[in-house]
C-alpha cells in the first residue's frame, strides 16, 4: 500500500499546541480517504521511526521535542532522546524506510538579509540526498523566496508545479519565481515523479499552491510579516528558533488569517500526496 510520509516538526513547532492533534488526526484522515497510508515520522526513544502511533505522536508533542535537521539527528539518536523531524530529517528516515511521498506546508530556505545574517535551512541539501516527493506549497513567504528558488536550481532540485506556472510561497500563492515545468495531470506527475526518483535517488519538489480562498495577498503578508520581524529581531531569536518564532507571531499578529492559511494548505498538500502516491504505487512503484 502507498505510503505518504507526514513530519512531526510541523506540528510540534509550526502550529499551536491545541491544534497539533486535531491537524494529526485530519492529515491522518485524508491520506486513508485517498487510499494510501500515513507515516508519522520522528524520533522517539533513540529510534528514528516512520510509523508512529497516535499515542507516539502525542507523547512527542508533550516533551516539546528538540527540533531536529540531518545536523542533530545523529545526535539524538546517539543520546537518545525524543526529537521532531523536519523536512530534511522527514525525507532521510522516510528514503531509509522506503517511503517515496512526503507532504508538509512549506520548505525552509534562504532567509532574508543573508548578505549580512547567512540563515539557510537544512530542507534544501536534502533533496540532493534523499529520494523522496515532497508535496509543498514552496517555500515559506518569510523567506527570500527568489533567492530560495536560485537556491534550488543551483543544488540541481527538480521544482514542478501542479497546476501552477508560479513558484508558490507558502500562504500566499503568488511569487516572482517559476517552476521547471508544469503537470496538471496526476497520472502523468506520478509517472515521472517514478521515473526521476528513480533515475537519480534523488528529490523531487511538487509545488501545490495554497487554496486560493484561504491565500493572502502579497501585499496584506507583507504588512503581517514587517510586524513579526519586529518582534523576533527584539526577542533576540536565532537558528532554529526562528521559523517557529516567526510562525507563531505571524498568526497572533494576523488574527489567525495566517494560521488559517497554513492549516489548509497543509491539508491540501497531504491530499495531493496521497493520491500521488496512490498512483505511483498502481503504476509499479
Ligand atoms: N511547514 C509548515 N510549518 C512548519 C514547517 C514546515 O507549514 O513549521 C517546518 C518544517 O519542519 C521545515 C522547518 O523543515 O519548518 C524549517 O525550519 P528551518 O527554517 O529552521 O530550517
Ligand atoms: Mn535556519
Amino acid at each position: 500500500m502507498a505510503r505518504v510520509a507526514l513530519e512531526t516538526t510541523l506540528l510540534a513547532h509550526g502550529v499551536p499546541r491545541d491544534a497539533a492533534m486535531p491537524l494529526y488526526d485530519e492529515l491522518t484522515a485524508i491520506v486513508e480517504r485517498e487510499g494510501a497510508r500515513p507515516a508519522a515520522i520522528g524520533v522517539v526513544g533513540g529510534q528514528a521511526r516512520s510509523d508512529l502511533s497516535r499515542d507516539e505522536v502525542e507523547s512527542l508533542l508533550e516533551v516539546r521535542p528538540t527540533k531536529l535537521n540531518t545536523a542533530n539527528l545523529g545526535l539524538a539518536l546517539f543520546r537518545k532522546t525524543a526529537g521532531a523531524t523536519t523536512v530534511s530529517t522527514t525525507m532521510e528516515i522516510a528514503a531509509s524506510s522506503g517511503i517515496a511521498v512526503f507532504a508538509t506546508g512549506g520548505l525552509g530556505g534562504v532567509h532574508k538579509h543573508y548578505g549580512t545574517q547567512l540563515d539557510v535551512s537544512a530542507d534544501l541539501a536534502a533533496f540532493t540526498r534523499f529520494p523522496v516527493a515532497v508535496v509543498a506549497s514552496g517555500v515559506k513567504s518569510i523567506l527570500d523566496v527568489v533567492a530560495t528558488r536560485e537556491l534550488l536550481e543551483s543544488l540541481g532540485v527538480p521544482v514542478v508545479g501542479f497546476r501552477t506556472d508560479v513558484f508558490p510561497a507558502f500562504t500566499v500563492a503568488d511569487s516572482d519565481a517559476g517552476v521547471d515545468a508544469r503537470f496538471d495531470d496526476e497520472d502523468e506527475l506520478a509517472d515521472f515523479l517514478r521515473f526521476e526518483l528513480r533515475r537519480t535517488g534523488r528529490g523531487v519538489l511538487v509545488c501545490n499552491p495554497v487554496p486560493p480562498p484561504s491565500a493572502i495577498a502579497k501585499e496584506r503578508f507583507a504588512g503581517f510579516l514587517a510586524e513579526a520581524e519586529r518582534r523576533a529581531s527584539h526577542a533576540g531569536v536565532s537558528g532554529r528558533g526562528v521559523t517557529p518564532f516567526v510562525l507563531g507571531a505571524l498568526a497572533e499578529i494576523s488574527a489567525g488569517e495566517t494560521l488559517a492559511a497554513n492549516l489548509a494548505l497543509v491539508k491540501n498538500n497531504t491530499r495531493v500526496a496521497a493520491r500521488l502516491a496512490s498512483r505511483m504505487v498502481a503504476s509499479g512503484n
